[in-house]
Protein backbone atom coordinates (compact mmCIF):
# COMPACT_ATOMS: atom_id res chain seq x y z
CA UNK A 1 0.00 0.00 0.00
CA UNK A 2 0.95 3.29 -0.97
CA UNK A 3 2.46 5.98 2.17
CA UNK A 4 -0.02 8.72 2.83
CA UNK A 5 0.51 12.11 1.29
CA UNK A 6 2.83 14.33 3.11
CA UNK A 7 0.96 17.51 4.31
CA UNK A 8 2.27 20.56 3.58
CA UNK A 9 1.01 24.48 2.29
CA UNK A 10 3.18 24.64 -1.31
CA UNK A 11 3.76 21.52 -3.56
CA UNK A 12 6.44 22.38 -5.79
CA UNK A 13 7.90 20.20 -9.08
CA UNK A 14 11.54 20.24 -9.96
CA UNK A 15 14.89 21.31 -8.35
CA UNK A 16 16.59 23.63 -10.71
CA UNK A 17 17.08 27.14 -10.54
CA UNK A 18 13.11 27.51 -10.24
CA UNK A 19 12.21 25.37 -7.67
CA UNK A 20 15.38 25.82 -5.47
CA UNK A 21 14.67 29.49 -5.22
CA UNK A 22 10.77 28.42 -4.65
CA UNK A 23 11.55 26.68 -1.98
CA UNK A 24 14.15 28.72 -0.22
CA UNK A 25 11.81 31.55 -0.46
CA UNK A 26 8.74 29.67 0.62
CA UNK A 27 10.16 27.93 3.46
CA UNK A 28 11.76 31.20 4.63
CA UNK A 29 8.44 32.85 4.95
CA UNK A 30 7.43 30.09 6.84
CA UNK A 31 5.73 27.70 4.69
CA UNK A 32 5.86 23.95 4.49
CA UNK A 33 7.07 22.62 1.11
CA UNK A 34 7.28 19.75 -0.74
CA UNK A 35 9.04 19.24 -3.70
CA UNK A 36 9.04 16.39 -6.22
CA UNK A 37 12.41 15.96 -8.11
CA UNK A 38 12.53 13.64 -11.43
CA UNK A 39 16.56 13.28 -10.70
CA UNK A 40 18.05 12.33 -8.43
CA UNK A 41 20.07 15.24 -7.46
CA UNK A 42 19.31 19.06 -7.83
CA UNK A 43 20.41 20.96 -11.21
CA UNK A 44 17.44 20.66 -13.30
CA UNK A 45 18.65 21.19 -17.20
CA UNK A 46 22.01 21.39 -15.48
CA UNK A 47 21.71 18.12 -13.72
CA UNK A 48 20.63 16.46 -16.98
CA UNK A 49 22.24 18.14 -20.13
CA UNK A 50 26.05 16.99 -19.22
CA UNK A 51 27.01 16.58 -22.89
CA UNK A 52 30.41 17.74 -23.99
CA UNK A 53 30.72 21.79 -24.58
CA UNK A 54 27.31 22.19 -22.29
CA UNK A 55 27.50 25.49 -21.78
CA UNK A 56 25.16 28.73 -20.89
CA UNK A 57 24.87 31.28 -23.51
CA UNK A 58 24.26 34.44 -20.53
CA UNK A 59 27.68 35.10 -19.27
CA UNK A 60 27.72 33.37 -15.68
CA UNK A 61 28.16 36.93 -13.47
CA UNK A 62 24.64 37.54 -14.36
CA UNK A 63 22.98 34.44 -15.01
CA UNK A 64 22.91 33.36 -11.38
CA UNK A 65 21.07 34.24 -8.19
CA UNK A 66 20.26 37.67 -6.85
CA UNK A 67 18.73 36.76 -3.67
CA UNK A 68 21.33 36.51 -1.25
CA UNK A 69 24.13 38.88 -1.36
CA UNK A 70 26.36 36.60 1.20
CA UNK A 71 25.87 34.42 -1.94
CA UNK A 72 26.83 36.32 -4.59
CA UNK A 73 29.87 37.91 -2.58
CA UNK A 74 30.64 33.61 -1.47
CA UNK A 75 30.92 32.63 -5.41
CA UNK A 76 33.58 32.82 -8.08
CA UNK A 77 32.94 31.94 -11.56
CA UNK A 78 35.77 31.11 -13.62
CA UNK A 79 34.64 31.49 -17.49
CA UNK A 80 32.71 33.83 -18.84
CA UNK A 81 30.07 31.08 -20.38
CA UNK A 82 30.04 28.73 -17.50
CA UNK A 83 30.10 25.08 -18.81
CA UNK A 84 27.16 22.53 -17.10
CA UNK A 85 29.64 21.02 -14.20
CA UNK A 86 30.38 24.47 -13.00
CA UNK A 87 26.92 25.61 -13.14
CA UNK A 88 25.55 22.78 -11.54
CA UNK A 89 28.38 22.73 -8.79
CA UNK A 90 26.73 26.21 -7.91
CA UNK A 91 23.00 24.79 -7.55
CA UNK A 92 24.44 22.39 -5.61
CA UNK A 93 26.46 24.55 -3.67
CA UNK A 94 22.92 26.62 -3.24
CA UNK A 95 20.80 23.83 -1.94
CA UNK A 96 23.50 22.73 0.70
CA UNK A 97 23.71 26.28 1.67
CA UNK A 98 20.54 27.01 2.20
CA UNK A 99 19.81 23.35 3.85
CA UNK A 100 16.91 23.24 0.76
CA UNK A 101 17.30 18.70 0.08
CA UNK A 102 15.51 18.11 2.62
CA UNK A 103 12.51 19.32 1.21
CA UNK A 104 13.05 17.67 -2.10
CA UNK A 105 11.94 14.28 -2.81
CA UNK A 106 14.43 12.55 -5.57
CA UNK A 107 13.80 10.19 -8.30
CA UNK A 108 10.23 10.94 -8.09
CA UNK A 109 8.87 12.01 -11.57
CA UNK A 110 4.93 13.78 -10.69
CA UNK A 111 2.51 11.54 -12.68
CA UNK A 112 -0.58 13.59 -11.23
CA UNK A 113 -1.64 16.57 -9.40
CA UNK A 114 -5.26 16.88 -9.21
CA UNK A 115 -7.23 20.12 -7.76
CA UNK A 116 -9.90 18.79 -4.68
CA UNK A 117 -12.61 21.74 -4.57
CA UNK A 118 -13.72 20.84 -1.38
CA UNK A 119 -10.24 21.26 0.45
CA UNK A 120 -9.11 23.65 -1.85
CA UNK A 121 -5.96 21.48 -2.04
CA UNK A 122 -3.96 19.83 -4.62
CA UNK A 123 -2.68 16.10 -4.58
CA UNK A 124 0.44 15.63 -6.39
CA UNK A 125 1.42 11.86 -6.81
CA UNK A 126 4.96 11.09 -8.46
CA UNK A 127 5.75 7.83 -10.26
CA UNK A 128 6.52 5.63 -7.53
CA UNK A 129 3.53 6.69 -5.51
CA UNK A 130 5.47 9.42 -3.24
CA UNK A 131 2.65 12.06 -3.09
CA UNK A 132 2.11 15.49 -0.96
CA UNK A 133 -1.20 17.53 -0.23
CA UNK A 134 -0.90 21.61 0.11
CA UNK A 135 -2.72 24.41 -0.94
CA UNK A 136 -0.75 25.66 -3.62
CA UNK A 137 0.98 23.52 -6.61
CA UNK A 138 3.98 25.99 -7.68
CA UNK A 139 5.38 24.00 -11.21
CA UNK A 140 9.47 25.11 -11.67
CA UNK A 141 9.38 22.14 -14.14
CA UNK A 142 11.29 24.07 -17.09
CA UNK A 143 10.36 25.04 -19.88
CA UNK A 144 13.02 22.92 -21.84
CA UNK A 145 12.94 19.57 -20.04
CA UNK A 146 10.57 17.35 -21.76
CA UNK A 147 13.05 15.64 -24.49
CA UNK A 148 11.29 15.47 -27.19
CA UNK A 149 12.21 11.90 -29.33
CA UNK A 150 12.38 12.19 -33.35
CA UNK A 151 10.03 9.74 -35.22
CA UNK A 152 13.37 8.27 -37.04
CA UNK A 153 12.49 4.78 -38.33
CA UNK A 154 14.48 2.25 -36.34
CA UNK A 155 16.04 4.37 -34.20
CA UNK A 156 15.45 2.05 -31.13
CA UNK A 157 17.48 -0.49 -33.52
CA UNK A 158 20.86 1.45 -33.92
CA UNK A 159 23.14 -1.19 -32.89
CA UNK A 160 25.97 1.32 -31.55
CA UNK A 161 25.86 3.40 -28.73
CA UNK A 162 22.84 5.81 -28.60
CA UNK A 163 23.38 9.35 -26.72
CA UNK A 164 20.65 11.97 -25.50
CA UNK A 165 22.25 15.52 -25.22
CA UNK A 166 19.60 16.33 -22.64
CA UNK A 167 20.08 12.99 -21.04
CA UNK A 168 23.63 12.44 -21.07
CA UNK A 169 25.02 9.58 -19.22
CA UNK A 170 27.22 10.75 -15.64
CA UNK A 171 30.30 9.11 -16.91
CA UNK A 172 32.51 10.49 -19.37
CA UNK A 173 31.98 9.37 -22.79
CA UNK A 174 34.90 8.84 -24.82
CA UNK A 175 34.67 9.38 -28.90
CA UNK A 176 38.45 8.24 -29.15
CA UNK A 177 38.62 6.66 -33.01
CA UNK A 178 34.85 6.28 -33.30
CA UNK A 179 32.71 6.88 -36.48
CA UNK A 180 29.84 9.14 -34.58
CA UNK A 181 27.32 10.96 -36.24
CA UNK A 182 25.25 14.09 -34.41
CA UNK A 183 21.76 14.62 -35.60
CA UNK A 184 20.46 18.65 -35.08
CA UNK A 185 22.15 21.66 -34.93
CA UNK A 186 20.08 23.90 -32.49
CA UNK A 187 22.07 25.62 -29.59
CA UNK A 188 22.84 21.66 -27.72
CA UNK A 189 24.06 20.07 -31.06
CA UNK A 190 26.06 23.06 -31.83
CA UNK A 191 28.05 23.11 -28.40
CA UNK A 192 28.75 19.35 -28.80
CA UNK A 193 29.98 19.38 -31.85
CA UNK A 194 33.13 20.85 -31.66
CA UNK A 195 34.09 18.49 -28.86
CA UNK A 196 33.11 15.24 -30.61
CA UNK A 197 35.00 16.10 -33.58
CA UNK A 198 38.42 17.13 -31.50
CA UNK A 199 38.64 13.13 -29.82
CA UNK A 200 36.27 10.98 -32.95
CA UNK A 201 37.71 9.24 -36.15
CA UNK A 202 34.82 10.68 -38.04
CA UNK A 203 31.73 12.55 -37.32
CA UNK A 204 28.60 13.16 -39.68
CA UNK A 205 26.60 16.22 -39.07
CA UNK A 206 22.88 15.75 -40.19
CA UNK A 207 21.76 19.04 -40.41
CA UNK A 208 17.76 19.13 -41.14
CA UNK A 209 18.09 23.17 -40.99
CA UNK A 210 20.93 25.65 -40.43
CA UNK A 211 21.30 28.14 -37.67
CA UNK A 212 22.53 31.73 -37.36
CA UNK A 213 25.80 30.40 -34.59
CA UNK A 214 27.04 33.45 -32.96
CA UNK A 215 30.37 33.38 -31.46
CA UNK A 216 30.60 32.91 -27.61
CA UNK A 217 34.10 34.62 -26.95
CA UNK A 218 34.61 32.44 -24.09
CA UNK A 219 37.43 33.17 -21.84
CA UNK A 220 38.28 32.78 -18.00
CA UNK A 221 37.11 35.39 -16.19
CA UNK A 222 39.86 37.80 -14.71
CA UNK A 223 40.21 38.22 -10.71
CA UNK A 224 39.90 41.60 -11.63
CA UNK A 225 36.37 41.58 -13.51
CA UNK A 226 35.49 38.93 -10.64
CA UNK A 227 36.08 41.72 -7.98
CA UNK A 228 34.53 44.87 -10.10
CA UNK A 229 31.31 42.29 -10.62
CA UNK A 230 30.79 41.58 -6.71
CA UNK A 231 31.30 45.15 -5.99
CA UNK A 232 28.69 46.29 -8.72
CA UNK A 233 26.19 43.84 -8.30
CA UNK A 234 23.30 46.19 -6.68
CA UNK A 235 23.85 48.25 -10.23
CA UNK A 236 23.87 44.75 -12.19
CA UNK A 237 21.05 43.62 -10.68
CA UNK A 238 18.92 46.61 -10.96
CA UNK A 239 19.64 46.61 -14.87
CA UNK A 240 18.41 42.95 -15.04
CA UNK A 241 14.90 43.99 -13.58
CA UNK A 242 15.05 46.90 -15.88
CA UNK A 243 16.07 45.45 -19.40
CA UNK A 244 14.04 44.03 -22.07
CA UNK A 245 16.13 40.56 -21.66
CA UNK A 246 17.01 40.91 -18.05
CA UNK A 247 20.64 41.46 -18.60
CA UNK A 248 22.46 43.98 -17.83
CA UNK A 249 23.39 45.70 -21.31
CA UNK A 250 22.33 48.76 -22.68
CA UNK A 251 19.46 48.22 -25.84
CA UNK A 252 19.88 50.06 -29.00
CA UNK A 253 18.74 53.22 -29.77
CA UNK A 254 18.94 53.76 -32.90
CA UNK A 255 17.71 52.36 -36.55
CA UNK A 256 19.89 50.11 -38.90
CA UNK A 257 19.17 52.29 -41.02
CA UNK A 258 20.20 55.91 -38.97
CA UNK A 259 23.47 55.23 -39.75
CA UNK A 260 25.89 54.38 -43.25
CA UNK A 261 26.59 51.29 -44.66
CA UNK A 262 30.28 51.45 -43.41
CA UNK A 263 28.74 52.69 -39.61
CA UNK A 264 26.65 49.65 -39.55
CA UNK A 265 29.55 47.28 -40.07
CA UNK A 266 31.45 49.04 -37.21
CA UNK A 267 28.48 48.34 -35.43
CA UNK A 268 28.26 44.69 -35.71
CA UNK A 269 32.23 44.13 -35.99
CA UNK A 270 32.30 45.36 -32.67
CA UNK A 271 29.00 43.63 -31.14
CA UNK A 272 30.63 40.39 -32.90
CA UNK A 273 33.76 41.05 -30.96
CA UNK A 274 32.23 41.66 -27.83
CA UNK A 275 30.43 37.96 -28.31
CA UNK A 276 27.51 36.46 -27.04
CA UNK A 277 23.24 37.51 -27.88
CA UNK A 278 24.73 41.62 -27.55
CA UNK A 279 24.76 41.46 -31.31
CA UNK A 280 21.13 42.01 -30.93
CA UNK A 281 21.63 45.30 -29.15
CA UNK A 282 23.17 46.41 -32.91
CA UNK A 283 19.88 48.46 -33.78
CA UNK A 284 16.39 48.54 -32.11
CA UNK A 285 14.91 47.47 -35.35
CA UNK A 286 16.35 44.01 -35.97
CA UNK A 287 12.86 42.13 -34.86
CA UNK A 288 10.83 44.07 -36.53
CA UNK A 289 12.44 45.14 -40.59
CA UNK A 290 13.20 42.21 -42.59
CA UNK A 291 15.27 44.79 -44.08
CA UNK A 292 17.36 45.84 -40.92
CA UNK A 293 17.62 41.88 -40.10
CA UNK A 294 19.02 41.30 -43.47
CA UNK A 295 21.61 43.84 -42.93
CA UNK A 296 22.74 41.53 -39.67
CA UNK A 297 22.07 38.20 -41.75
CA UNK A 298 24.33 40.05 -44.30
CA UNK A 299 27.04 40.16 -42.06
CA UNK A 300 27.44 36.67 -40.52
CA UNK A 301 26.66 34.95 -43.97
CA UNK A 302 30.15 37.27 -44.63
CA UNK A 303 31.12 35.47 -41.72
CA UNK A 304 30.97 32.02 -42.40
CA UNK A 305 32.14 32.33 -46.16
CA UNK A 306 35.03 33.90 -44.65
CA UNK A 307 35.77 31.09 -41.96
CA UNK A 308 34.71 27.77 -44.03
CA UNK A 309 37.24 26.90 -46.62
CA UNK A 310 34.79 24.89 -49.19
CA UNK A 311 32.28 27.32 -50.85
CA UNK A 312 29.61 24.25 -50.78
CA UNK A 313 29.68 23.17 -47.31
CA UNK A 314 29.65 26.86 -46.05
CA UNK A 315 26.70 27.39 -48.27
CA UNK A 316 25.22 24.65 -46.49
CA UNK A 317 25.66 26.29 -43.29
CA UNK A 318 24.33 29.54 -43.93
CA UNK A 319 20.89 29.18 -43.04
CA UNK A 320 18.00 30.29 -45.54
CA UNK A 321 14.67 32.31 -45.43
CA UNK A 322 15.29 32.31 -42.03
CA UNK A 323 15.82 35.93 -40.33
CA UNK A 324 18.72 35.93 -37.85
CA UNK A 325 17.77 35.79 -34.26
CA UNK A 326 13.94 34.53 -34.44
CA UNK A 327 14.84 31.16 -34.04
CA UNK A 328 17.25 30.77 -31.42
CA UNK A 329 20.38 31.99 -31.73
CA UNK A 330 23.06 28.90 -31.09
CA UNK A 331 26.56 30.77 -29.52
CA UNK A 332 30.27 28.85 -29.76
CA UNK A 333 33.15 29.77 -30.77
CA UNK A 334 34.66 27.12 -32.46
CA UNK A 335 31.61 25.91 -34.79
CA UNK A 336 32.22 27.10 -38.18
CA UNK A 337 36.02 26.21 -37.52
CA UNK A 338 35.17 22.56 -36.96
CA UNK A 339 34.03 21.74 -40.61
CA UNK A 340 37.31 22.68 -41.72
CA UNK A 341 38.52 19.69 -40.29
CA UNK A 342 39.02 16.25 -42.63
CA UNK A 343 37.15 14.01 -40.02
CA UNK A 344 33.71 16.30 -40.14
CA UNK A 345 31.42 16.20 -42.41
CA UNK A 346 27.96 17.82 -42.99
CA UNK A 347 24.65 16.21 -44.67
CA UNK A 348 21.91 17.83 -45.56
CA UNK A 349 19.08 15.61 -44.65
CA UNK A 350 16.45 18.54 -45.46
CA UNK A 351 17.08 17.60 -48.60
CA UNK A 352 17.55 14.38 -47.97
CA UNK A 353 16.05 13.23 -44.91
CA UNK A 354 16.65 10.57 -43.01
CA UNK A 355 14.80 7.60 -44.30
CA UNK A 356 15.58 5.04 -41.40
CA UNK A 357 18.51 3.20 -38.92
CA UNK A 358 19.24 -0.30 -39.74
CA UNK A 359 22.10 -1.92 -37.67
CA UNK A 360 25.00 0.48 -37.66
CA UNK A 361 23.80 3.11 -40.30
CA UNK A 362 21.64 5.93 -40.77
CA UNK A 363 20.12 6.32 -43.93
CA UNK A 364 19.22 9.05 -46.35
CA UNK A 365 17.98 8.39 -49.98
CA UNK A 366 21.94 9.79 -51.40
CA UNK A 367 23.53 7.35 -48.58
CA UNK A 368 24.39 5.16 -46.08
CA UNK A 369 25.71 6.62 -43.36
CA UNK A 370 27.68 3.61 -40.80
CA UNK A 371 28.20 4.96 -37.06
CA UNK A 372 29.55 3.35 -33.64
CA UNK A 373 27.99 6.06 -31.92
CA UNK A 374 24.73 8.36 -32.66
CA UNK A 375 24.07 11.61 -30.64
CA UNK A 376 20.62 12.83 -30.45
CA UNK A 377 20.72 16.75 -30.21
CA UNK A 378 16.86 17.10 -31.30
CA UNK A 379 15.32 19.02 -29.36
CA UNK A 380 12.50 19.44 -26.96
CA UNK A 381 8.51 19.58 -26.45
CA UNK A 382 9.28 23.17 -25.26
CA UNK A 383 7.41 25.20 -22.94
CA UNK A 384 3.84 22.82 -22.18
CA UNK A 385 5.85 19.78 -22.75
CA UNK A 386 6.78 19.20 -19.07
CA UNK A 387 3.87 20.68 -17.79
CA UNK A 388 1.03 18.27 -19.88
CA UNK A 389 3.81 15.48 -18.98
CA UNK A 390 2.07 15.45 -15.48
CA UNK A 391 -1.27 14.82 -15.71
CA UNK A 392 -2.76 17.83 -14.05
CA UNK A 393 -6.20 17.87 -13.15
CA UNK A 394 -8.45 21.47 -12.26
CA UNK A 395 -11.74 22.69 -11.15
CA UNK A 396 -14.11 19.43 -12.20
CA UNK A 397 -11.13 17.12 -12.70
CA UNK A 398 -10.63 19.52 -15.72
CA UNK A 399 -7.37 18.26 -17.71
CA UNK A 400 -4.87 20.82 -18.48
CA UNK A 401 -4.31 18.87 -21.55
CA UNK A 402 -7.60 19.48 -22.56
CA UNK A 403 -8.04 23.66 -21.98
CA UNK A 404 -4.31 23.98 -24.12
CA UNK A 405 -5.87 21.80 -26.86
CA UNK A 406 -5.32 24.89 -29.31
CA UNK A 407 -2.08 26.22 -27.46
CA UNK A 408 -0.96 27.10 -24.71
CA UNK A 409 -3.88 29.63 -22.83
CA UNK A 410 -2.29 31.22 -19.03
CA UNK A 411 -2.56 34.43 -17.27
CA UNK A 412 0.49 36.29 -17.31
CA UNK A 413 2.20 33.21 -17.94
CA UNK A 414 1.58 32.33 -14.06
CA UNK A 415 -2.10 30.91 -13.48
CA UNK A 416 -4.50 29.41 -15.96
CA UNK A 417 -8.50 29.70 -15.42
CA UNK A 418 -9.69 26.61 -14.15
CA UNK A 419 -6.88 25.53 -11.95
CA UNK A 420 -6.55 27.38 -8.87
CA UNK A 421 -4.19 27.96 -7.09
CA UNK A 422 -1.63 26.75 -9.41
CA UNK A 423 1.35 28.85 -10.39
CA UNK A 424 3.55 28.11 -13.49
CA UNK A 425 6.99 29.69 -12.80
CA UNK A 426 8.15 30.95 -16.20
CA UNK A 427 5.23 28.86 -17.30
CA UNK A 428 4.01 29.45 -21.51
CA UNK A 429 2.86 33.25 -22.42
CA UNK A 430 5.99 34.93 -20.27
CA UNK A 431 9.02 35.98 -21.04
CA UNK A 432 10.60 32.72 -19.56
CA UNK A 433 13.59 31.56 -22.46
CA UNK A 434 13.63 34.98 -24.04
CA UNK A 435 14.60 36.75 -20.59
CA UNK A 436 17.85 36.11 -18.40
CA UNK A 437 16.50 33.10 -16.53
CA UNK A 438 17.18 33.46 -12.80
CA UNK A 439 16.31 36.48 -13.05
CA UNK A 440 12.81 35.94 -14.45
CA UNK A 441 12.48 32.76 -12.20
CA UNK A 442 13.37 35.07 -9.21
CA UNK A 443 10.39 38.12 -10.64
CA UNK A 444 8.09 34.65 -10.69
CA UNK A 445 8.76 33.76 -7.34
CA UNK A 446 8.80 36.47 -5.44
CA UNK A 447 5.19 37.22 -7.13
CA UNK A 448 3.97 34.16 -6.28
CA UNK A 449 5.13 34.17 -2.63
CA UNK A 450 3.68 37.84 -2.54
CA UNK A 451 0.25 36.61 -3.25
CA UNK A 452 0.44 33.25 -0.99
CA UNK A 453 1.20 36.18 1.50
CA UNK A 454 -1.78 37.98 0.96
CA UNK A 455 -4.19 34.84 0.59
CA UNK A 456 -2.98 34.10 4.00
CA UNK A 457 -3.48 37.39 5.50
CA UNK A 458 -6.75 37.91 3.93
CA UNK A 459 -7.79 34.02 4.80
CA UNK A 460 -8.43 33.01 1.23
CA UNK A 461 -8.16 29.67 -0.01
CA UNK A 462 -8.23 29.33 -3.27
CA UNK A 463 -7.01 32.08 -6.14
CA UNK A 464 -7.93 31.35 -9.91
CA UNK A 465 -7.04 33.54 -13.04
CA UNK A 466 -10.52 34.57 -14.36
CA UNK A 467 -10.95 33.56 -18.42
CA UNK A 468 -11.74 36.76 -19.45
CA UNK A 469 -8.38 38.30 -18.26
CA UNK A 470 -6.88 34.95 -19.42
CA UNK A 471 -8.05 35.37 -23.00
CA UNK A 472 -6.99 38.71 -23.07
CA UNK A 473 -3.56 37.97 -22.11
CA UNK A 474 -3.19 34.69 -24.60
CA UNK A 475 -4.65 37.84 -27.38
CA UNK A 476 -1.98 40.27 -25.80
CA UNK A 477 0.67 37.93 -26.30
CA UNK A 478 0.10 37.36 -30.09
CA UNK A 479 -0.51 40.61 -30.77
CA UNK A 480 2.57 42.02 -29.49
CA UNK A 481 4.34 38.89 -31.28
CA UNK A 482 2.79 39.75 -34.19
CA UNK A 483 4.44 42.99 -34.87
CA UNK A 484 8.04 41.04 -35.02
CA UNK A 485 9.68 38.75 -37.36
CA UNK A 486 9.65 36.22 -35.05
CA UNK A 487 6.38 34.34 -37.12
CA UNK A 488 8.71 34.04 -40.15
CA UNK A 489 9.98 31.54 -38.43
CA UNK A 490 9.27 27.27 -37.57
CA UNK A 491 10.79 27.23 -34.50
CA UNK A 492 10.16 25.59 -30.88
CA UNK A 493 8.53 28.88 -29.92
CA UNK A 494 5.63 28.32 -32.14
CA UNK A 495 5.50 24.38 -30.79
CA UNK A 496 6.75 24.05 -34.95
CA UNK A 497 9.30 21.00 -33.59
CA UNK A 498 6.75 19.10 -32.38
CA UNK A 499 4.34 17.13 -35.13
CA UNK A 500 0.66 18.24 -34.29
CA UNK A 501 1.09 20.63 -31.57
CA UNK A 502 -0.84 23.52 -32.27
CA UNK A 503 0.85 26.45 -33.49
CA UNK A 504 1.16 29.25 -30.40
CA UNK A 505 4.07 31.49 -29.84
CA UNK A 506 4.49 30.14 -26.30
CA UNK A 507 6.80 33.02 -24.91
CA UNK A 508 5.42 36.82 -24.23
CA UNK A 509 8.19 39.03 -25.96
CA UNK A 510 6.71 42.15 -24.83
CA UNK A 511 10.17 42.72 -22.75
CA UNK A 512 10.87 40.92 -19.42
CA UNK A 513 10.68 44.94 -17.60
CA UNK A 514 7.45 45.54 -19.06
CA UNK A 515 6.28 42.30 -18.02
CA UNK A 516 7.37 42.55 -14.51
CA UNK A 517 6.09 46.16 -13.95
CA UNK A 518 2.50 44.22 -15.40
CA UNK A 519 2.58 41.87 -12.82
CA UNK A 520 3.16 44.30 -9.77
CA UNK A 521 0.34 46.42 -11.05
CA UNK A 522 -1.54 43.42 -11.10
CA UNK A 523 -0.74 42.60 -7.42
CA UNK A 524 -1.24 46.35 -6.53
CA UNK A 525 -4.55 46.78 -7.79
CA UNK A 526 -5.64 43.64 -5.70
CA UNK A 527 -4.87 40.57 -8.14
CA UNK A 528 -6.96 42.26 -10.88
CA UNK A 529 -8.18 39.50 -13.53
CA UNK A 530 -7.40 36.97 -10.65
CA UNK A 531 -10.88 35.87 -8.42
CA UNK A 532 -10.57 35.05 -4.88
CA UNK A 533 -12.57 32.45 -2.60
CA UNK A 534 -12.66 32.78 0.94
CA UNK A 535 -12.98 30.26 3.92
CA UNK A 536 -10.17 30.13 6.03
CA UNK A 537 -11.22 31.03 9.50
CA UNK A 538 -14.69 32.05 7.89
CA UNK A 539 -18.18 30.27 8.36
CA UNK A 540 -18.96 29.06 4.89
CA UNK A 541 -16.56 29.36 1.85
CA UNK A 542 -17.98 30.96 -1.19
CA UNK A 543 -18.45 28.97 -4.42
CA UNK A 544 -15.36 29.76 -7.06
CA UNK A 545 -18.01 30.09 -9.48
P1 LIG B 1 16.61 22.61 -30.74
O1 LIG B 1 17.04 24.00 -30.79
O2 LIG B 1 15.16 22.30 -30.85
O3 LIG B 1 17.40 21.84 -31.88
C1 LIG B 1 17.02 20.54 -32.30
C2 LIG B 1 17.71 20.22 -33.57
O4 LIG B 1 17.40 18.89 -33.97
C3 LIG B 1 17.30 21.12 -34.73
O5 LIG B 1 18.42 21.36 -35.52
C4 LIG B 1 16.28 20.25 -35.44
O6 LIG B 1 16.10 20.59 -36.79
C5 LIG B 1 16.91 18.89 -35.30
N1 LIG B 1 15.99 17.78 -35.48
C6 LIG B 1 14.91 17.47 -34.73
N2 LIG B 1 14.31 16.36 -35.20
C7 LIG B 1 15.03 15.97 -36.28
C8 LIG B 1 14.92 14.90 -37.20
N3 LIG B 1 13.92 14.01 -37.12
N4 LIG B 1 15.82 14.81 -38.20
C9 LIG B 1 16.81 15.72 -38.29
N5 LIG B 1 16.98 16.76 -37.45
C10 LIG B 1 16.10 16.88 -36.46
O7 LIG B 1 17.12 21.90 -29.40
P2 LIG B 1 18.48 22.13 -28.64
O8 LIG B 1 18.57 21.09 -27.57
O9 LIG B 1 19.62 22.24 -29.56
O10 LIG B 1 18.32 23.53 -27.96
C11 LIG B 1 17.21 23.81 -27.13
C12 LIG B 1 17.46 24.98 -26.27
O11 LIG B 1 18.14 24.56 -25.09
C13 LIG B 1 18.36 26.02 -26.78
O12 LIG B 1 17.80 26.86 -27.69
C14 LIG B 1 18.77 26.73 -25.51
O13 LIG B 1 17.77 27.61 -25.08
C15 LIG B 1 18.91 25.63 -24.57
P3 LIG B 1 14.96 21.68 -37.21
O14 LIG B 1 15.53 23.00 -36.81
O15 LIG B 1 13.72 21.33 -36.42
O16 LIG B 1 14.80 21.50 -38.65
Amino acid sequence: MSEPPEACDVVVVGAGFAGLYAIHRLTSLGYRVIAFEKGDDVGGVWYWNRYPGARCDCESYYYSYSFSNELQQAWDWSLRYSEQPEILGYLRHVADRFDLKRHIRFGAPVTRAEFDEQSATWRVTAADGRSAEGQFLVTAAGCLSQIQRPDIPGLDTFEGRVFWTAAWPKEPVDFTGRRVGVIGTGASGVQAIPRIAAQARHLTVFQRTANWVLPARNARTAAEFNAWVKANYGEIRDKCLNSPGAVPFEGATRSAFDVTDEERRAVYERLWGIGGMRFFSAFTDLFTNPAANETAQAFVRDHIRAVVRDPIVAGGLIPKDQPIGVKRPPVDDDYYETFNRDNVELVDVRAWPITGVEGHSVITPEAVHELDDLVLATGFDAMTGALLAMDIRGRGRARLAEHWSQGPQSYLGLAVAGFPNLFTITGPLSPSVLANMPTAVEQHVDWIAGCIGHMRREGLRAIEADEGAEQAWVDHAAEVVSHTLYPRSNSWYFGSNIPGKPRRFGVYVGGFSNYRKQCEAVAQRGYEGFRFVGGIGRERAESVD
